[in-house]
């Protein structure tokens, strides 16, 4: 990088401080920043955030109300969470994010640089058997089976939702109801889905407990027996 040598000190330090951002993070063609909707439970959400902090990529989340969804009233056609924004283009799903975070330029060398001294590369990085297994077990399997596991009954729904406390951009009202409505809603749904797998895995389901983490390239993950 050249600095003119009649830069002011003011100017100089902000300089530095940016160039050093610009080290630490990938994300970002000029300053724009990954914009994340998402409910903080949600196990696509969580999925894809391991992916951005793998890949160094800067991002702000934005939490959506669960009951009007009003912080995505915008995405007329796509009404779940995790989306996200990045300047003019619209990801739609953990996948669909994933896939355009590794897109970018700035990510790709971040993590081509990552990788100098190991055997991985970019095309191995999106498309090998490994991480095809575990993106269909974090989809498939875990996605599916950890609302069920943590909503079995209305007590440990409404401990679920206790998240929603924490939520700065909700009103008491907003957090009260969310809570209550959102617990229920949650708990209905999660013995819906129960039932369904009744016959297949009912087993499987009861005992299904965290035992331990699994290192992948994405981060740690749970791993259920
Ligand atoms: N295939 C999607 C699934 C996303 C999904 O099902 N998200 C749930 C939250 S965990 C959702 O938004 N459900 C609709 C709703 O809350 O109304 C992905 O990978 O992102």
């Amino acid at each position: 990088m050249m600095l003119s040598s009649f830069r002011q000190p003011r100017s100089l330090v902000r300089t530095v401080k940016s160039s050093l951002r610009a080290l630490s993070t990938a994300a970002s063609e000029g300053d724009s920043i990954v914009q994340l909707y998402q409910y903080a439970i949600c196990p696509f959400c969580n999925k894809t955030k391991a992916v951005l902090d793998y890949a160094n990529v800067r991002y702000d989340t934005v939490e959506v109300n669960p009951l009007t969804k009003a912080e995505i009233k915008w995405s007329k056609d796509y009404r779940k969470v995790p989306i996200a924004t990045y300047n003019d283009q619209v990801w739609k799903g953990s996948d669909v994010i994933t896939e355009g975070i590794l897109s970018l330029d700035d990510v790709q060398r971040n993590l081509t640089e990552k990788w100098q001294g190991t055997d991985m590369t970019m095309d191995d990085f999106r498309d090998n058997a490994k991480d095809e297994f575990w993106v269909s077990f974090t989809n498939d399997k875990l996605a599916s089976l950890l609302y069920p596991n943590i909503c079995a009954n209305y007590a440990d729904s409404y401990a679920a939702f206790g998240y929603v406390q924490h939520v700065k951009s909700f009103s008491w009202f907003q957090k009260q109801s969310i809570r209550a409505i959102g617990a229920l809603a949650m708990y209905m749904a999660a013995s819906k889905v129960k039932s369904t797998l009744k016959n297949k895995e009912e087993e499987e389901t009861k005992r299904f407990r965290v035992v331990l983490f699994v290192d992948n390239h994405f981060g740690r993950f749970p791993l259920f027996i």
